[in-house]
């Protein structure tokens, strides 16, 4: 049966065979006890770490491969086909990181990013608070300088990885008066005086991802830990997700695959009315409907982040796009392979009611997908505007 040539170089099929073998043999095993039980996948990471996997995006002369968005977005795709919340876990590095490659000093990047690389360390992202979610430039966490040193003060929430990893990337205003002009990034560690965590969230899915409030109470860091200059807080973030987002993409594309073939494999052995259900063409359709919008989201994706890998400029909008229509996708399919299943999809002895729960934070999180579509329409507008 002919399938959809992406045109992979060998070393990318090997990343693929790679991560694909990590979701088979050591994420899909555990991941109904990992839900039940909201443990973090520890030993999952240091599998993904010996697979070398987290320093796919890393320079080489900090111990990585120096690959692009598209080889992270193979990746991610394949061990989504496992489960997204671990694959949350290995991205939510990246989206850390990836402040630090782009805006750190040689210092800096010297200083983190071969344990970065090495998986040694997991690093977080920290932009949002209770009131600055969509409105990024709404961040009220303070940063003033004192001496030697950096002072924070503020709450950041819904982190992930909160706890968990040992390096953040933090947003914080360093001058209010100037709105997103106004926003600095800083590094901040595990074990900084006056930084600590607070409980753990519980949440509707994702519950292998750990989900924390960051709490800076007077935080003291050295001065080296700013990133790049004050004022380039609010830019860096909006480049770090615009890298990122396809990303998020290519995980609802392994969900939605995940959930498809959930649903063709059991529409093909269920017998209603004599007949296995797959004979039905009401069945037949939605699966055609999955199966398309998959591969839809899967070319879609893959293009845009070799787009992007080519260093195409002002990526806002394609990245939205990304991770927009492949995310809205995802919900759709998994709902859909809950409806193929009937009662026993909705039972927990199948994998497919974890996948429709995990689903919806594909359209949450990096930008929910409405923002994305204001990203999207004033990109349009500022295009045209120049015709
Ligand atoms: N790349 C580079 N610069 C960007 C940018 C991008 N993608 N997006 C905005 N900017 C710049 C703008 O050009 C503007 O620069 P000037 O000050 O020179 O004019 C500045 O940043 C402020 O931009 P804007 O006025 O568009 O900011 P808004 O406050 O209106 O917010 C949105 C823009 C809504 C797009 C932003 O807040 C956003 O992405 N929100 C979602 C945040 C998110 O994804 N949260 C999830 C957290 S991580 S799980």
């Amino acid at each position: 049966m002919a399938q959809v040539n992406y045109f992979l170089t060998e070393e990318q099929q090997m990343i693929v065979d790679l991560a694909r073998q990590i979701a088979v043999e050591k994420i899909i095993p555990v991941r109904a006890k990992l839900d039940e039980n909201e443990e973090f996948p520890w030993d999952i990471m240091k599998d993904i770490a010996q697979a070398d996997l987290f320093g796919l995006y890393v320079p080489e002369e900090y111990g990585g491969f120096e690959k692009g968005c598209f080889e992270n977005c193979l990746a991610l795709e394949q061990l989504a086909y496992g489960c997204i919340a671990v694959t949350t876990t290995f991205a939510a590095s990246a989206l850390g990181g990836y402040p630090i490659l782009l805006f750190g000093s040689d210092e800096q990047k010297a200083r983190y990013l071969p344990d970065i690389a090495a998986g040694k360390r997991l690093v977080a992202f920290g932009l949002t608070e209770a009131n600055a979610g969509s409105d990024a430039a709404g961040i009220q966490t303070t940063a003033v300088e004192d001496g030697d040193l950096w002072v924070l003060n503020g709450t950041k929430q819904w982190i992930t990885s909160g706890g968990e990893a040992e390096i953040y990337t933090i947003v914080a205003m360093t001058n209010k008066n100037k709105g997103a002009r106004g926003a600095t990034s800083f590094i901040v560690e595990k074990g900084d005086p006056g930084f600590s965590f607070g409980k753990k969230e519980r949440k509707m899915g994702l519950n292998a991802s750990s989900t924390r409030e960051l709490i800076l109470n007077g935080c003291r860091i050295p001065k080296d830990r700013i990133l790049g200059r004050k004022g380039q807080g609010f830019i860096m973030a909006m480049r770090t997700l615009d890298i990122a987002r396809p990303g998020i993409g290519a995980i609802a594309v392994g969900l939605g695959q995940a959930a498809l073939d959930e649903a063709v494999k059991y529409a093909r052995q269920r017998i209603q009315f004599g007949q296995p259900i797959i004979a039905f063409q009401a069945l037949q359709h939605m699966l055609a409907d999955m199966a398309t919008k998959i591969e839809a989201s899967r070319a879609l994706v893959y293009s845009i982040a070799r787009t992007i890998d080519e260093g195409t400029k002002d990526t806002a909008k394609i990245s939205a796009m990304a991770k927009l229509f492949a995310t809205d996708m995802a919900m759709q399919v998994t709902t859909d392979a809950v409806q193929i299943l009937g009662g026993y999809g909705y039972m927990k002895s199948y994998p497919v009611e974890k996948m429709m729960r995990d689903a919806k934070i594909l359209q949450i999180y990096e930008g929910t997908n409405q923002i994305l579509r204001n990203v999207i329409g004033q990109a349009l507008n500022k295009e045209y505007a120049k015709k």
